[in-house]
């Protein structure tokens, strides 16, 4: 099982996959981090769709194509923004990756590429974000034998390196 789940430091702009997940708001209107350089990369069409789609609880995602981006689509899941972890926080995240499997499902979908939701700007501490978010990539890559790759893609080498603990952990 391990192949299948990959742990890069990069751009996910750049990744080729059936999917990559961006980390959005609920309003699904672009914003800053991740979401600004999707928005960035896969040209106005994106933004245009979204409109269309609306808006989008926290915890849960929803899917569009990608346009410009060389990933076929964009599955935009929201996460939840750091209170102090009381609030649900953890659950929320866990729920942000089992919508997006449960998206990838139903259009059966192979391979995607996650960036380190609601680390940055919604400051949800990665060493805690990271076991929640392996232990949910683990539980459907072990589900789900159609799932070909799981990669994350870490912005800094300080969050892969977070993430390689909690992978060894
Ligand atoms: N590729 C991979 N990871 C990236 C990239 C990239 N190109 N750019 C940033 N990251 P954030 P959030 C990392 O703030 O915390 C937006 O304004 C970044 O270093 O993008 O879920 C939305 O509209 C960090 O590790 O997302 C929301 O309002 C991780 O991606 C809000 O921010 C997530 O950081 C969402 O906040």
């Amino acid at each position: 099982m391990t192949e299948r789940l990959e742990l890069i430091q990069g751009d996910i702009t750049r990744i080729t996959a059936d999917a990559i997940v961006n980390a959005a708001n609920s309003g699904l209107s672009g914003g800053g981090g991740v979401d600004g350089a999707i928005h960035r990369a896969a040209g106005p069409e994106l933004v245009a769709e979204c409109r269309t789609v609306g808006r989008c609880p926290t915890g849960e995602a929803r899917i569009t194509k990608g346009y410009r981006l060389p990933a076929a689509h964009v599955i935009h899941a929201v996460g939840p923004s750091w209170w102090g972890g009381d609030r649900g926080e953890d659950e929320l995240l866990a729920s942000c990756y089992r919508s997006t499997f449960a998206l990838m499902e139903q259009h059966g979908l192979r391979t995607v590429a996650f960036p380190a939701i609601s680390t940055g700007a919604y400051g949800f501490p990665i060493e805690r974000a990271a076991p929640i978010a392996l232990r949910e990539i683990r539980a459907a890559l072990a589900r789900r034998p159609e799932l070909e790759r799981v990669t994350v893609v870490l912005f800094s080498e300080q969050d892969l390196k977070a993430y390689q603990r909690a992978l060894g952990a």
